[in-house]
């Protein structure tokens, strides 16, 4: 699938600050895994994207600005990132979707992608190297089941379903460090069948779902049907960066059972310990104190912010106000805030200052961003600084940023 146009990513001065930032397998915050001793060698990053069958709303755009600021960040270090996103683009919520207004499936998803693209455009996001659709990657995903079942890690049902097991891997839970409590109620709200008949285990995963009545299919060694979600992940990932990558990321929300099924398949599959060597989550945006959600129609859009006259700046410096990790608000206020912020940017990085002082504010803006994302220490750096060297500043804030002066 194709991405979306490359903003312009300026140099950033001065030296490299290490990458730091918290891992929610471990628990804490820790290098990100970089190879300094191959020029050639490049950080991989896989960041779920969107399943397109509604508008994507400014949450959404939050989740791709966090992995944005990191994708920045080990630029500015001076390594090559390839970066992979998938498009979620079979699923029931689209044919839910297209079966209520009597559209094609597809059609729904290529229109939402096309404004998620466009969203994604106006915000100056650098785009993913691979941007693979469901669609395109059945193939992926039957190699994987099959290599799942080879391997024993995988069974199969009535109705032409596959499942994997989660005895298949030693270390299963490890990503999410999820009570089994919490696993069994966050399986059963985020689209899991704990009730399944047949399973060897509530919480094992369907990977291959075979074909039911009105639902697309494509045909596989193991009948006609079509592919599970967290295989899918793993698959998309896998096949691009390799068994064990840097950094796998997404909201909170897909700490569990997501990432950590896609991990699970794909180091039953590769026969690996780890997937990624950082589990990365961002928090959830609310407005005004209230979780954004489709039920309750308190969504924010990118392009309605952008049509009234809002600089996608601005929207950057109101998202980054506060920390990725804490789940936190959008409101006028905090944009309006934002805007007063960017105007006072602009006047006072217009004046004079010494070359020295410019530099060392950047080194400090470096290493506020390394150390897991500290956006809003960055930005009260930003505050404090005056100076015409202000080019240096302002070329920083852009590259790191993505805030154009
Ligand atoms: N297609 C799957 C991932 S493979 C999916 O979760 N799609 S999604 O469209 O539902 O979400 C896309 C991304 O936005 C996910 O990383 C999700 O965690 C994130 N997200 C959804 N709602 C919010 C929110 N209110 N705030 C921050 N991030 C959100
Ligand atoms: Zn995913």
């Amino acid at each position: 699938m194709q991405s979306w146009p490359k903003p312009e990513i300026p140099v950033v001065a001065g030296k490299e600050v290490p990458l730091n930032l918290y891992d929610t397998a471990d628990q804490k915050i820790r290098p990100v895994e970089v190879n300094s001793t191959d020029a050639n060698a490049e950080v991989g990053m896989y960041v779920c994207g969107i399943t397109p069958y509604d508008s994507t709303h400014l949450g959404h755009a939050a989740t791709y600005l966090t992995f944005d600021l990191v994708h920045r960040i080990l630029l500015a270090n001076g390594h090559k990132v390839h970066y992979v996103q998938n498009i979620t683009d079979v699923d029931d919520p689209l044919f839910e979707r297209a079966e209520r207004d009597g559209v094609d499936w597809r059609d729904l998803g290529k229109s939402q992608i096309d404004l998620f693209r466009s969203d994604m455009d106006v915000l100056d996001i650098i785009p993913p190297r691979d941007y693979i659709g469901a669609i395109e990657s059945v193939d992926e995903v039957i190699d994987m089941v099959t290599a799942l079942l080879e391997k024993g890690a995988a069974y199969k049902l009535d109705q032409g379903d596959v499942y994997a097991s989660i005895e298949a891997t030693e270390n299963f839970g490890y990503e999410s460090n999820y009570s089994d409590t919490e696993m069994a109620e966050a399986f059963a709200e985020r689209g899991g069948d704990p009730d399944r008949e047949g399973k060897r285990d509530p919480l094992d995963a369907l990977v291959w779902r075979g074909h039911r009545e009105g639902e697309p299919a494509w045909s596989s060694p193991f009948g006609p049907g079509r592919p599970g979600w967290h295989v899918e992940c793993s698959a998309i990932a896998t096949n691009r960066l390799g068994s064990h990558f840097a950094i796998q990321g997404g909201g909170s929300d897909l700490a569990f059972p997501h990432h950590e099924f896609s991990a699970a398949h794909a180091e039953a599959a590769h026969g690996i310990d780890r997937m990624a060597g950082h589990y990365v989550h961002s928090g959830m945006i609310g407005l005004d104190g209230v979780k954004m959600s489709k039920s309750l129609g308190n969504l924010v859009f990118v392009h309605k912010l952008t049509e009234q006259g809002h600089e996608p700046g601005a929207i950057r410096l109101a998202l980054f106000s506060s920390h990725y990790r804490d789940d936190r608000d959008f409101s006028e206020d905090i944009l309006k805030k934002a805007e007063q912020r960017l105007t006072k940017w602009r006047e006072n990085l217009s004046q004079e200052s010494s070359q020295l002082e410019a530099e060392a504010i950047v080194v400090k803006l470096r290493e506020a961003l390394s150390n897991d994302l500290d956006t809003p220490a960055a930005l009260e750096i930003v505050d404090n600084a005056t100076g015409d060297h202000g080019d240096l500043i302002k070329t920083a804030v852009h590259g790191l940023l993505g805030v154009r002066l």
